[in-house]
């Protein structure tokens, strides 16, 4: 996969595509992250790339031309392949993994990373494609979104992380967040790790991991259950946690009905 980087900043990059897992991805040529600064597409004597907003106000707007003419610059290098050009900005869509699998299946992803009060409209209408916010806060530009995008999507290639780390992201691939781990020493600072982790039942251990998983889910991130999509195992889990815990549940669980039926008939 080819990714170009639109910045004005290039070398804040520098030392995130030198780490780790990123650093390999790219030494085994899965992924190339070229680095293009828009600044040298200004065709203004002073290497301008922002002016004055039209209709007045504060702060300095990304001018159209220098962005757009190195969208096409890099779009005329890498031809003929399934590509995406998105702009970073709050007005997005929220980074989820689904966005980022979908990403991974492309063989040329473009990043426009802004700054100053934002862009002309028309780099929009005229090269983008999608738009993503890395959350709902402001940065002063779209780099570290940038590299969120590239660090989530990279760890996807194939190739990229060792067998060992993608059999782990399959297995937490199941919609609920990580059960809580222990290493050693057994007892630290007076708190012990759980007595069944130590017990050698791989059978236990699995039962009480799953269950610790849905607790913390239900704790902490009850947006992110398909209530509608649990099996058997998994909703006696979670009504058991949830009287545990006196949390509430949504209607249909806590009547004990089946899940609606399928009219596709998949399930
Ligand atoms: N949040 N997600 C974000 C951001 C800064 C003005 C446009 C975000 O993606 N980007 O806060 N970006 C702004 C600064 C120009 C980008």
């Amino acid at each position: 996969m080819i990714i170009d980087v639109l910045t004005l900043f290039p070398e804040m990059f520098d030392g995130i595509l030198r780490t780790s897992i990123l650093g390999r991805a790219l030494q085994a040529k899965r992924l190339s992250v070229r680095l293009v600064n828009f600044r040298d597409f200004s065709t203004n004597n002073h290497r301008m790339v922002d002016d004055y907003p039209y209709g007045g106000g504060t702060g300095m707007v990304l001018a159209p031309d220098p962005i757009v003419r190195a969208v096409e610059d890099v779009v005329a290098k890498t031809p003929g392949v399934r590509r995406r050009v998105v702009l970073l900005s709050p007005q997005g869509r929220r980074l989820t993994q689904d966005i980022v699998e979908e990403l991974a299946g492309l063989d040329h992803l473009v990043l426009i990373c802004g700054h100053y009060e934002g862009f002309d409209e028309r780099v929009r209408t005229l090269v983008v494609n999608d738009e993503i916010s890395l959350g709902d806060y402001i940065l002063t530009g779209g780099e570290i979104p940038a590299m969120a995008i590239i660090d989530a999507v990279a760890r996807l290639l194939p190739g990229v992380l060792g067998n060992e780390e993608s059999a782990r992201r399959e297995s937490f691939s199941d919609g609920w967040l990580e059960y809580p781990q222990y290493t050693r020493p057994p007892v630290y600072r007076g708190l012990s790790v759980p007595e069944v982790l130590l017990s050698g039942h791989h059978g236990e251990i699995a039962r009480w991991r799953r269950r610790e998983a849905i607790r913390r889910t239900l704790l902490r991130r009850p947006d992110l259950v398909n209530w509608s999509a649990l099996t058997p195992e998994e909703r006696k889990e979670v009504e058991a946690i949830a009287r545990e815990e006196n949390l509430p549940l949504p209607q249909q669980i806590a009547e004990g009905g089946a899940p609606p039926a399928d009219p596709e008939g998949e399930n």
